[in-house]
């Protein structure tokens, strides 16, 4: 394999605003800000990555600020020192920083975009996927009413979209889901409380059992992964873990202790995608089905997201939907659209293989710095 000489970093960040604003339980953001990454080697070939941490510290400790903070102060200048060659020693070399593991998967997708543009194959291949298309759901945003989410619901049931996923919290749940299913019957469909439940709520959640759903994520803590095997043995709707999935290690003591039998698998959560495809491998090896989540990326990530979940384990549709759900230009184009069957091609170009539009990611950076 060639190896690869990095010589600059580029950092952005860029400001998107939201089609519409998106609504979890701990909070509604409107703009999105991300990071995004360049890498470039001595020959002037580049590679680009997406660093999915939030406006603030709310789904995880990580911000955009705190991510800037680390890329610049602590990773660039670790791989600097460490003089990687390959993208699969970006790990190793990061290690010593402990967690801030979406500043680290920022950097590495740029240095696996850069590696297999070098290798001439697209990312899949590169890191064994075998799929040429992949399935897609969709997240829809707690909403200001059972009207609103019936509305938008019944959208992206028509753009084609395989599963629902509907974000739930406290008062915003059984009845919700009750609307939705007398609405539109059978329909393949998900929850996801990101973390708003304690154990004392398991008899009401045990309520969402008879409606069948495919999996209710992240009911409890993001630090909790014995609550949750206690609550796995309360209810039936089978338990997806998101936000306590921190690494591999907590992945294999999740499912040792029955706390999921579901693990949707976002690359910045885990640190990037060689974590992500030991984390694949772990729930391949205990028959536990993963699906990739999603954190309202641009069309970078996205792409990013698309190889990865070309691998064979992702069997469930993923939160990777078209571009103009969320923006109305992407940084990307074309943007990333579905097909009528609800599912995305896995571009076949070398490295991510979209086509990054200069100027609208000019227009959209808020800051920039090269290292
Ligand atoms: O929990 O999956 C989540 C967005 C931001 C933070 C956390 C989550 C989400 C989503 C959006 O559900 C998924 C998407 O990008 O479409
Ligand atoms: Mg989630």
């Amino acid at each position: 394999m060639e190896k690869l000489q990095l010589e600059r970093v580029e950092l952005r960040e860029i400001e998107l605003p939201l089609k519409a604003p998106f609504e979890t339980s701990f909070g509604r953001i409107t703009r999105r800000r991300i990071l995004l990454v360049k890498v470039l080697d001595k020959a002037g070939m580049s590679g680009y990555g997406e660093c999915v941490a939030g406006e603030n510290p709310f789904y995880n400790h990580e911000t955009i600020d705190t991510a800037w903070l680390m890329t610049t102060k602590y990773i660039v200048p670790r791989l600097d020192a460490v003089r990687i060659e390959q993208a699969a020693q970006v790990r190793d070399a990061l290690a010593p920083i402990r967690e801030n593991r979406m500043a680290k998967g920022g950097v590495e997708a740029a240095i696996w975009d850069l590696e297999a543009k070098l290798a001439e194959q697209p990312l899949w291949r590169y890191i064994g996927g075998t799929r040429t298309e992949i399935a897609c759901g969709v997240s829809i945003g707690l909403k200001d009413s059972t009207e609103a989410l019936l509305e938008s619901v019944g959208r992206e049931i028509d753009s084609g979209y395989q599963r629902i996923k509907i974000k739930i919290k406290p008062g915003w749940d059984i009845d919700a889901v009750e609307r939705v299913r007398a609405t539109f019957g059978n329909i393949p469909l998900q929850v996801d409380a990101n973390a708003a439940y304690t154990l004392e709520d398991a008899a009401m959640l045990a309520r969402l059992d008879p409606h069948d759903l495919l999996l209710i994520e992240q009911p409890l803590d993001y630090d909790d992964v014995m609550d949750h095997a206690v609550l796995q043995e309360r209810i039936r709707t089978p338990v997806c873990l998101d936000e306590s999935i921190h690494t591999v290690r907590i992945a294999r003591d999740a499912i040792a202790a029955k706390a999921c039998k579901i693990i949707n698998i976002k690359p910045g959560r885990v640190g990037g995608h060689q974590a992500s495809i030991e984390l694949h491998d772990l729930c391949a090896a205990h028959g536990i089905p993963v699906w990739h989540g999603g954190m309202l990326e641009s069309g970078i990530g996205r792409a990013h997201n698309i190889h990865l979940a070309s691998l064979p384990n992702f069997t469930l549709p993923g939160d990777i939907a078209a571009s103009k759900r969320y923006y109305e230009r992407d940084l990307i184009d074309p943007p990333i659209d579905i097909a009528g069957d609800g599912t995305i091609e896995v571009p076949k170009a070398p490295g991510i293989g979209v086509n990054i539009v200069k100027d609208r990611v000019e227009k959209a950076t808020l800051r920039h710095l090269s290292l």
